[in-house]
């Protein structure tokens, strides 16, 4: 029998990794190489908010259950043998959602205390996607004050931050030190997450979403999807160089969050998303295709980034690398230009 349970146990271990690999393209192979202290629970973590994720982003789901869903996820991962059953789109990561209940059994599985942190930031973000999905925030899936852009990146992906801070101090793996400033947290999630929305503006677009905040881009145009036409070229290169300007604006967070941590797994599980962002945004900036698709860093450069973020010397190389690269795009007719300017010298002074 308890051969036979332990055999159970494994197998739905490795289905949780397998869901990991099939849902993450950028995540799953960082998380795998975390010692073994935290690997498990930032595999169930990852899990869990793809969940959420999945549900959000659900566009053939009723508005209401939708909310309630969001609303009670913190308390759906504690019921054993749950699993979602209604009709949606299927997309790669809705059977996760329809065999969730393995999730659930190995989130039951973790230490009580990873088990906290994960729910407490499920419940965080839950609540805060409903919010937007519902609320004042976000009429027309649209974003509009700079406030609210980083209102709804915190919810999505400052509160990823948080939680995982918990988790590394939890683990013991690095010092309560690091979950306490959540200003820098907070920044870790911010840069990845917006750097993800001004790469991903066509597919968003195309599937009805807009998270770029209407206080930037109603300076360019009077309507979001404006800047695919081709008369408005222009516009759209200083309405992208304004969101870039924005975004800059975490860089020095990141490299002080960075520069705290003392375990090697640790450090690059958290370095190397950074690295592939700043690199993303250099690739981005004054680079009008993000209009009209979707574009990536060249395998090889990836490749080469990730071998090289072993440590806080080599990941400050990089980053000057790549803010010398924005800097050298940079041109002087661009009305953000100054502002460009003046944000590379804040970070200047860490790399
Ligand atoms: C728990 C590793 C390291 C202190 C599912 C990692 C989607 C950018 O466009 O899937 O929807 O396809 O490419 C990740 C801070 C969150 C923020 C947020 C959980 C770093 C649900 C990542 C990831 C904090 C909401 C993935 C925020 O992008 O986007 C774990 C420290 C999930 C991190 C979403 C986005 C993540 C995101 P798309 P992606
Ligand atoms: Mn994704
Ligand atoms: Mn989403
Ligand atoms: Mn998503
Ligand atoms: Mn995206
Ligand atoms: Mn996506």
């Amino acid at each position: 029998r308890r051969l036979q349970q332990t055999l159970a146990k494994d197998a739905s271990k490795k289905r949780c990794y397998d869901f990991l690999n099939m849902t993450s393209r950028s995540f799953a192979a960082v998380i795998q190489e975390l010692d073994d202290e935290l690997r498990d629970a930032v595999c169930l973590f990852y899990l869990v908010l793809r969940g959420l994720d999945t549900i959000e982003d659900d566009m053939t789901l009723d508005l209401d259950r939708k909310v309630e869903l969001l609303r009670s996820f913190d308390q759906i991962i504690y019921k054993e043998g749950w699993t979602f059953n209604e009709n949606g789109p299927n997309e790669k990561d809705r059977a996760l959602l329809v065999h969730f209940d393995v999730v659930i059994a190995e989130f039951l599985r973790l230490k009580p205390e990873f088990q906290a942190v994960i729910a407490n930031i499920t419940k965080l973000m839950g609540n805060g996607m409903a919010d937007y999905a519902t609320g004042e925030h976000r009429e027309n899936t649209s974003v509009a004050t700079i406030k609210d852009f980083d209102l709804y990146c915190h919810y999505v992906a400052g509160l990823v931050g948080y939680g995982l801070s918990d988790l590394f101090a939890a683990s013991g793996l690095e010092s309560e030190e690091i979950a306490k400033d959540k200003a820098l947290s907070n920044s870790m999630g911010l840069f990845l997450q917006k750097t993800n929305i001004i790469r991903d503006y066509r597919e968003d677009l195309d599937d009805g979403r807009q998270f770029w905040p209407r206080e930037i881009w109603g300076k360019y145009a009077d309507k979001f999807s404006d800047f695919i036409q081709p008369e408005n070229k222009l516009k759209a290169q200083y309405c992208l160089s304004n969101m870039v300007l924005n975004v800059l604006d975490d860089v020095p967070q990141v490299l002080t969050y960075l520069s705290k941590l003392r375990n090697q797994s640790v450090f690059n599980f958290c370095a190397i998303p950074q690295v592939m962002a700043i690199s993303t945004l250099a690739l981005v900036f004054n680079n009008l295709d993000i209009y009209h698709r979707n574009i990536k860093i060249r395998k090889g450069e990836a490749v080469k980034l990730i071998l090289d973020s072993t440590d806080m010397d080599n990941v400050v190389s990089i980053f000057r690398h790549y803010v010398f690269e924005i800097s050298r795009k940079n041109e002087a007719t661009d009305p953000n230009f100054m502002e460009i300017s003046m944000a590379i010298g804040r970070v200047s002074i860490q790399v």
